[in-house]
């Protein structure tokens, strides 16, 4: 049984006898989705028929075809996996509230289920959708260990704050999935989906070119997790935070769309059972600073402005305003890596060339773009701009989180006081330089 601390009611409504329907959207998998064993453990109690239909919004938060192309690509997986269930897929394109409402009047649908999301853009959707539509929806949080809702009821300080809440619920939530059972035969039949037409159809940059060197989809997601247990966990402790070496796990592009679940991920890590200071460094990033970055989203709504920062931030960065910047970039500037730094410029075309710039250097990036822009404002356009055209795991709360820690020492300490950053940390070149061998980073990118 699921949990049910896990699933929220968003809005009541008089069931009706037509199928349970999933709106699946930001877990986007078969297996390990809490969202979809409980449409299917309704569907089963009422003796209903389940279908599950994913909605595609033409203009995602500045997407490019390098996100939309991964997620179409795990979407295809989820159809054919799901024909294995006897559990009908549907895609449909197009504003949510039309379309969710329209096909819920066509398929008669009588409970709508959807996945937990912190951001506004998804509250909004949600909004919309309930407006239109008289039957039970529900929403469940399939994306943390422990359910963002459950960790707390206010904006968290810090890790520190969040992470004994955390660590005392991990007991209760931290259980094995159940496994999605086969449904019996419907005559509900799925549409052909014709995904060349459907990639085509999105009016989105098709300049940032899809990535190679990561395989999108649920199958792919479980190998490459698989592939770093094996070859990088026993040194990813020490060798995580060098952006010269590939230690990290590569998960956060199947993370943010949902291809691989944390929880899944941070059992069978637990089962691995190797190198404990890794395992520890690793779930505190899984799951303290990834569900930190979820309380932040979803409990102040300013998550992605000057707005959003503490008080002892704002009041400091007012105060260094007028301050002489050594350098002043414009985004065209920023965005075709012509700064006068080449680390800084090395960093930026690993993100545009790989769709995924290291974690250290993403503190890095964000922190020299706030010394050499205008303002902390213009520093947040040109980050979250720059981040979510170009990383394949953009458009993230792990990204706004991360650019307001950057930018405007969210969930960080004040720390010693400077030109321009105020009180706000500050990251620089010999910083890099004594923990890393940055010639061959820069070497790599932008040699
Ligand atoms: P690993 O080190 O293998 O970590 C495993 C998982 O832990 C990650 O996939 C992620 O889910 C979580 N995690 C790791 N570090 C963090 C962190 N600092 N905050 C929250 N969760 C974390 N992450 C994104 O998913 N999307 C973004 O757009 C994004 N933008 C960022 C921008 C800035 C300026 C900063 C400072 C951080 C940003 N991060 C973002 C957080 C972090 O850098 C990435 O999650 C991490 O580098 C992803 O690589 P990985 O999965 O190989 O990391
Ligand atoms: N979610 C949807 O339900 N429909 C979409 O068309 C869609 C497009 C999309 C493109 C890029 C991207 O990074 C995310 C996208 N998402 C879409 C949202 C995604 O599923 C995640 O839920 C959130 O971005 C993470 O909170």
């Amino acid at each position: 049984m699921i949990n049910e601390k896990r699933v929220r009611l968003l809005q009541k409504g008089n069931e009706t006898n037509g199928p349970i329907i999933y709106w699946m959207s930001r877990d986007q998998r078969v297996h390990d989705n809490w969202a979809l064993l409980f449409s299917q453990q309704i569907a089963l109690e009422k003796k209903k028929p389940l279908i599950v239909l994913f909605n595609i919004v033409p203009d995602f938060l500045e997407a490019t075809i390098r996100q939309y192309g991964f997620m179409l690509k795990g979407l295809q997986e989820i159809d054919s996996e799901l024909a294995k269930y006897n559990i009908p897929f549907f895609l449909l394109a197009g504003k949510p509230d039309v379309q969710i409402s329209e096909f819920l009047k066509q398929k008669y649908g009588s409970v709508l289920v959807s996945d937990f999301d912190p951001l506004k853009i998804k509250r909004i959707w949600k909004r919309d959708v309930a407006r239109e539509i008289a039957i039970p929806f529900y929403e469940v949080d399939a994306h943390n260990i422990v359910p963002c809702l459950s960790v707390s009821d206010k904006l968290e300080f810090a890790a520190y704050t969040i992470r004994p809440k955390i660590h005392k619920a991990l007991i209760e939530f931290m259980d094995e999935f159940p496994s999605l059972k086969k449904m019996g035969k419907t005559e509900i039949a799925s549409d052909k989906i014709d995904w060349v037409k459907i990639q085509n159809s999105v009016k989105i940059n098709f300049d940032v070119k899809e990535v190679d060197w990561l395989k999108p989809g649920e199958t792919s997601a479980l190998k490459s997790f698989k592939y770093f247990l094996k070859n990088k966990f026993e040194n990813y402790y020490e060798l995580r935070n060098d952006p010269s070496r590939d230690y990290q796990s590569n998960l956060s592009p199947y993370l943010h769309f949902g291809q691989i679940s944390a929880q899944r991920v941070a059992l069978e890590t637990q089962k691995f059972n190797g190198n404990k200071e890794s395992e520890k460094s690793f779930l505190e990033e899984l799951i303290v600073r990834k569900e930190l970055s979820d309380n932040f989203c979803y409990f102040n709504k300013n998550y992605d402005s000057f707005e959003g920062f503490h008080q002892w931030a704002k009041t400091s960065l007012n105060e260094h305003r007028k301050d002489e910047r050594d350098f002043v970039y414009t985004i065209e500037q920023f965005e075709h890596a012509k700064t006068h730094e080449d680390l800084w410029n090395a960093a930026q075309m690993e993100m545009v060339t790989t769709g995924k710039m290291h974690g250290y250097m993403r503190m890095y990036w964000a922190k020299k773009i706030l010394e050499w822009t205008k303002s902390p404002e213009d520093a947040l356009r040109t980050a979250i701009y720059l981040n979510d055209k170009y990383e394949i795991d953009g458009r993230d709360p792990n990204g706004y989180a991360g650019i307001a820690w950057s930018i405007g020492g969210v969930h960080d300490r004040a720390w010693f006081e400077r030109p321009v950053y105020g009180k706000i940390r500050y990251m620089n070149r010999n910083g890099a330089e004594k923990k890393f061998d940055i010639k061959s980073y820069i070497g790599k990118f932008f040699g």
